[in-house]
């Protein structure tokens, strides 16, 4: 068991959800602090029938926590993780700047656990749009290599944030009375509308979020050689990312042993009866941590083909849940102090 823990990001929507699961999952601890940015601070969290005050993060006040669970922006955890390092924390961290340093391990643990022991202090929690679309791929990999993935993503308002989540309510009230919208969290009107862009300009025409898509996997997976084509789309959805993915392995995988390895793989679920309209939709997965796959069908184009459908929540598994079954893992195998 870790004696002192932490959430740092504790007032933000996922760290929300963290708190959550911890008290859910009965996560281990003797005690627990929970730290902001200097405006959260000083507010009062209520956890588990105890009001706890929010503190500061600041380099001083690491000391004496033994693991971290970090919900943060990317610059603000490029600061806090070395300070939680040198005062001898452990952080799992869901931002997406420490992803692909080489020393830090990804992690989801249906996919790749062994790689979380790995750690020199800290664990990286990938990419909402990556976890769900990596963890459906693992079965099919293992059974018949993976050499190419297409992907296109409808991600849901949440991955922006409760801002997100908020402008899509604001937005449609506009469009529906008519009225003016200028919109503050997406680049465009996300009512009634999809936004074929997710980040900022990366790569060769593709998006900061498409090539987190790229890279995650193939660390993950642990393969440079799987090709990755994504295209990521915002959807004016409350809450879970879909994605439709075709893959094409190097072993023809037929559609039954495809339905049985995704039904064999912990944390996946299938619901796939297109003739009664069975297939996973966002709004039946909100709340939950199992990722859903549906509408399995041979790719028609492409003789080792495959194609299907992925629903998540990307607040929970893309998120919370991955990160806090890290923590787990880790208390699982006594890396703990
Ligand atoms: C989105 N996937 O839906 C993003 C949010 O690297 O953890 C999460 C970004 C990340 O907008």
């Amino acid at each position: 068991m870790f004696e002192t823990i932490a959430i740092v990001g504790a007032t933000g929507a996922v760290g929300g959800i963290i708190r959550k699961l911890l008290q859910e999952r009965e996560f281990p601890y003797k005690n627990i602090r929970f730290l902001a940015s200097k405006r959260s601070a000083g507010t009062t969290i209520e956890f588990a029938g105890k009001s706890y005050t929010v503190e500061e993060m600041t380099p001083e006040a690491f000391q004496g926590i033994d693991l971290a669970i970090g919900s943060t922006p990317d610059p603000v955890a490029k600061e806090f993780v070395p300070w939680a390092k040198a005062a001898g924390c452990i952080v799992v961290d869901e931002s997406g700047f420490w992803r692909m340093d080489p020393t830090v391990p990804l992690v989801i643990p249906e996919v790749n656990p062994e790689a979380a022991f790995t750690h020199q202090g800290l664990i990286a929690s990938p990419n909402c749009s990556t976890t769900q679309m990596v963890q459906s791929l693992k079965p099919l990999h293992d059974a018949g290599r993976v050499r190419r993935v297409i992907v296109s993503t409808y991600q849901a308002t949440s991955g922006a944030g409760v801002g997100g989540q908020r402008e899509l309510v604001d937005a449609s009230r506009a469009a529906l009375d008519g009225a003016d919208f200028t919109p503050e969290t997406f680049s465009h009107s996300i009512a009634f509308n999809l936004i074929p862009q997710i980040g900022s300009h990366k790569h060769a025409g593709y998006t900061s979020e498409e090539m987190k898509m790229v890279f995650e996997t193939r660390k993950i997976l642990g393969d440079e050689s799987i090709q990755v084509c994504p295209t990521c789309v915002r959807v004016p959805v409350s809450n879970c990312h879909s994605e439709s993915i075709l893959v094409e392995t190097e072993r023809k995988i037929t559609v039954e042993e495809a339905r049985e390895l995704f039904a064999a793989t912990p944390g996946l679920k299938v619901i796939d009866d297109v003739a009664s309209g069975k297939y996973p939709m966002p709004k039946d997965c909100d709340g939950d941590d199992d990722t859903y796959i549906g509408r399995i069908r041979e790719d028609l184009s492409c003789e080792n083909g495959l194609a299907f459908w992925c629903v998540s929540d990307n607040l929970r598994k893309g998120a919370a849940t991955n990160a806090v079954q890290i923590a787990e893992l880790l208390v699982r195998n006594g890396a703990a102090v």
